[in-house]
């Protein structure tokens, strides 16, 4: 089993002089435009920057069930609770085949949950952050669904062929996940003063937080460089972030909810929004495990990790039993 460690590759991108034969066949191969499948060979950095974000990309999934999960109780009609919990088990679904593409590469789904676990595996900053009111579930549709889409279509183009294709049918629940969030805000400014309150201050606790979703601004970026270059990325954290914020504020706007900006302008030059900085120490801190929810989350992965360890025994001894009596009968 190929064992991964969760790291920076730190790598400078090598001209196709500087490649080794092999390292141009699999280059020339991508800039083609020709797909990477499990089987081909493909640099070992190629394979560990695959391995670090689609994990990250499925705990990502999987752990942002929680926030959303939290209010399925509470939704306030029987039509909003089967919503939601269509929209959380398709996420659930997401983080499974995210967790399969990954495993083509040689890492087993242990593996990538023992790092989780251990803190070696980042999932998504945007979880950490609590969901107080009904408003955040339409919250997190409209904005965090939103910058996960923006995030996504690129990636359905991805080289690597099991992410690309993953990536697909991801982009399409998210569409409609996009949507139930942003119809959840519309009701909501739609009814009384309280409930457009409650509105804004859910775009007021999200909207930085959705911004720091894309990741560090370029200058500060550590892989996209590289994962441009093997087309694994196809835009940088910035040029999402700002199609992201272009598309948001106008639909903000038309149903009368005003983002937490004062810096935000438009700006005719450029033909797309300029908005103000990032509060990027909060950011490193979330990262570092100090956000407002970071040990809950993580406590409740472990408890559900370890709550599943008798089903998985389970599977394992029919497993074997299986492989023995079909060794047996061979
Ligand atoms: N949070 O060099 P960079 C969803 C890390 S789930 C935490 O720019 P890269 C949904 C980054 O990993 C949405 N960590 O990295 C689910 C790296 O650290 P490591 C999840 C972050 O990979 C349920 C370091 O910072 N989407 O939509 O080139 C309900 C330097 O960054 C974050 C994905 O995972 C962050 N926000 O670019 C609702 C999409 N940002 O790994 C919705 C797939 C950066 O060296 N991933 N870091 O320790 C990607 O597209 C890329 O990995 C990123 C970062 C754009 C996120």
């Amino acid at each position: 089993m190929y064992a991964q460690e969760v790291k920076s590759t730190g790598e400078a991108v090598k001209s196709l002089k500087e490649m080794s034969p092999e390292e141009r066949a699999f280059q020339e191969k991508i800039d083609a435009g020709v797909k990477i499948e499990p089987k081909d060979w493909m640099p070992e950095g190629y394979r560990k920057t695959l391995i670090r974000q689609i994990s990250q990309h499925a705990h990502s999934e999987i752990v942002g069930e929680l926030p959303e999960g939290n209010w399925i109780t509470r939704a306030p009609t029987l039509e909003r609770k089967a919503i939601l919990l269509a929209k959380v088990q398709d996420e659930a679904g997401h983080g499974l085949y995210l967790y399969c593409a990954a495993e083509t590469l040689g890492v087993s789904r242990d593996e990538m949950t023992e790092q989780l676990l251990s803190g070696k595996a980042k999932y998504s900053s945007i979880f950490n952050y609590p969901t107080l009111t009904w408003a955040d579930i339409g919250a997190i549709g409209w904005l965090v669904d939103g910058a996960a889409i923006m995030n996504q279509v690129p990636l359905q183009r991805c080289s690597y062929g099991p992410y690309s294709r993953a990536m697909i049918r991801i982009c399409k629940e998210e569409s409609f996940h996009q949507r139930q969030g942003y119809a959840i805000m519309m009701q909501l400014m739609k009814g009384d003063a309280a409930q457009r309150e409650m509105a804004q201050d859910a775009l007021n606790r999200w909207w930085w937080p959705s911004l720091m979703m894309f990741g560090p601004s370029d200058a500060d970026s550590v892989h996209s460089a590289q994962s441009m270059a093997w087309k694994i990325k196809q835009n940088t954290n910035d040029e999402l972030r700002q199609k992201f914020v272009d598309q948001t504020v106008p639909q903000a706007e038309f149903i009368g909810l005003k983002i937490p900006d004062p810096d935000l302008k438009w700006n005719e030059e450029k033909g797309g929004y300029d908005f103000g900085e990032i509060d990027w120490n909060e950011f490193h801190e979330v990262l570092k495990g100090n956000g407002p929810c970071n040990k809950e989350r993580m406590e409740a992965r472990r408890k559900a990790w370890n709550d599943g360890a008798w089903f998985r025994d389970g599977l394992m001894a029919h497993a074997k039993k299986r492989a023995a009596k079909k060794i047996a009968a061979e």
